[in-house]
């Protein structure tokens, strides 16, 4: 009998298992990118650049080539490679606490310099890595271990809302905020990487897409009920959308 094949890996992730905890959305996130890597027939030219942080053994996991970036530094080292080799498709790997604390001044300059990259930014509002300090992208309210008594905006500033920064800096082309909190909003998240990919192939600039992701180890509750938090707490003071897109014109 012939069996037909309706769902399989993608051909832009390795064997390697996913290191990530039950319920965490990177491991979505990862699929997201390699599946467009593929759709968009990029797979073979792409450099990926792995930061510091859970996702920093991706280099393991996706199958185009991948470099590894120190801490927050994965804009700077996307830029040295897509300078020299202009043909690549570039994206930088992220999470919040390395993009948006120790490594916010690469990314605001890579995109003020207008480079031809791709950022995939995963913020799940904490340091997953280290054991779930403090990121600029925490809640107010929110308790981790640098914030037992929830973050307050007296002593720690409000959360940094980054797609609406980065979308004021003129040499950005295109900046999306997304979730992958159910199948729609999965779909919609790969549109905006295809989007962004596609942006960056027909050198247009830089792109960057911003996941609203979970980590339910450190926010202390299980995977269904870190789904529901993201959606009853980060997206309303996240909110989703197009933060700018210059390809229909300044906004
Ligand atoms: C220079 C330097 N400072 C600090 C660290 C420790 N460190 C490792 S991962 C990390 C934060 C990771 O958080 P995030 O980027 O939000 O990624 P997540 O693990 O949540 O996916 C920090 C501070 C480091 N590795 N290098
Ligand atoms: S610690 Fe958090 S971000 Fe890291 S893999 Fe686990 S759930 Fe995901």
């Amino acid at each position: 009998m012939n069996s037909k094949v309706i769902y399989e890996k993608s051909k832009g992730l390795s064997d390697f298992h996913l290191s990530y905890c039950p319920g965490c959305t990177h491991g979505i996130i990862h699929k997201l990118v390699a599946e467009t890597l593929v759709d968009l027939d990029l797979l073979e030219r792409t450099v990926g650049i792995s930061s510091v942080g859970c996702s920093a053994l991706n280099y393991d996991f996706f199958s185009c080539d991948m470099q590894q970036a120190a801490h927050g530094r994965a804009p700077a080292v996307a830029t040295g490679i897509k300078r020299v080799r202009p043909d690549n498709i570039v994206f930088t790997y992220q999470g919040d606490g390395d993009l948006a604390s120790i490594g916010i001044a690469e990314a605001i300059h890579a995109a003020h310099r207008g480079e031809n990259i791709t950022i995939v930014f995963v913020n799940n509002a904490i340091y997953g890595m280290t054991g779930g300090q403090m990121a600029p992208t925490t809640l107010l309210g929110q308790k981790t271990t640098t914030s037992q008594d929830g973050r307050d905006a007296a002593s720690q500033g409000l959360p940094l809302r980054v797609s609406e920064m980065m979308a004021q800096i003129p040499g950005a082309t295109y900046i999306e905020r997304v979730s992958v909190h159910d199948p729609k909003h999965v779909n919609k998240a790969k549109k905006a990487l295809k989007k962004a990919f596609d942006i960056q192939n027909k050198k247009l600039g830089f792109s960057m897409i911003e996941f609203i992701s979970t980590c339910p180890v450190n926010w202390g509750i299980n995977p269904k009920d870190s789904v529901d938090w993201a959606v009853d707490n980060m997206i309303p003071y996240y909110p989703l959308g197009v933060y700018k897109d210059k390809t229909v014109g300044e906004k």
